[in-house]
């Protein structure tokens, strides 16, 4: 399947706990996100039952489709599917990669988590449109990552997907901020297949303010690096 044209570069995986939240109000800082230049958005809910689940889903989606930002679910092809958005994002405890795309069909987004260089392959291969590969560093976000493969890691996987040439689209995940994103981009990158984007939690959900975060991650993103 031809690649969808989706713009990675900036990634908004959402956290509705009063850790990273507050008492904001999510659809708010979402919204203020993709005005900062987030370009695409995946719902990660852990808590709320599906009905809500779907209502909150559909709020986004109304932020999120007139300014063009594909909206994803996390975990639930379901909750995707009832609120008409974009694709899913599955971890490899979801739903499997083809009984997704079976349900969902061939014009859904459709991204995978890979923590390791065997589980990228299998998800790449199996035609996955986009791989979430991480932990790039330890974040108390989500505590329960199972590798942190770091930049290194992160650069031998890109290296072997080239190789092999699948050209799924990968993102890099945990403990990204505006310190380290270009650092990010550019240590991962192997001489044949780069990033085409960062996931951030808490650089945008828990940022004092959500817009300019992502504005200045946006700006950190498409500027290359001084060092490289
Ligand atoms: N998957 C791997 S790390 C992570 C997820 C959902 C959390 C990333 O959060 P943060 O705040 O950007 O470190
Ligand atoms: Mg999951």
């Amino acid at each position: 399947m031809a690649p969808k044209d989706v713009d990675y570069s900036l990634y908004l995986v959402t956290d509705n706990t009063p850790a990273i939240l507050g008492d904001r109000d999510l659809v708010s800082v979402v919204q203020a996100a993709v005005q900062g230049g987030a370009t695409i958005v995946q719902l990660r809910d852990k808590t709320s039952d599906t009905g809500d689940l779907v209502r909150i889903a559909k709020e986004l989606h109304q932020v999120t489709k007139p300014a063009g930002v594909p909206l994803l679910i996390n975990d639930r092809v379901d909750v995707a599917l009832a609120s008409g958005v974009e694709g899913v994002h599955i971890g490899q405890d979801d739903l499997d990669y083809k009984t997704t795309r079976k349900i969902l069909g061939p014009e859904a987004i459709i991204g995978v988590t890979a923590n390791s260089l065997e589980e990228a392959l299998i998800a790449a291969r199996d035609g996955a449109d986009y791989l979430g590969l991480g932990a790039v560093f330890a974040t108390p976000t989500k505590e329960n990552t199972k590798s942190i493969p770091g930049t290194a890691g992160i650069q031998h996987i890109l290296t072997r997907l080239a190789e092999e040439k699948l050209d799924v689209k990968t993102v890099g995940i945990g403990g990204i901020n505006a310190k380290n994103a270009q650092r990010v981009l550019y240590q991962s990158a192997s001489a044949t297949k780069k990033l085409d984007g960062i996931a951030v939690v808490s650089a945008i959900m828990a940022a004092e303010n959500p817009e300019e975060a992502a504005e200045d991650l946006e700006m950190l993103i498409k500027i290359p690096p001084p060092f490289a």
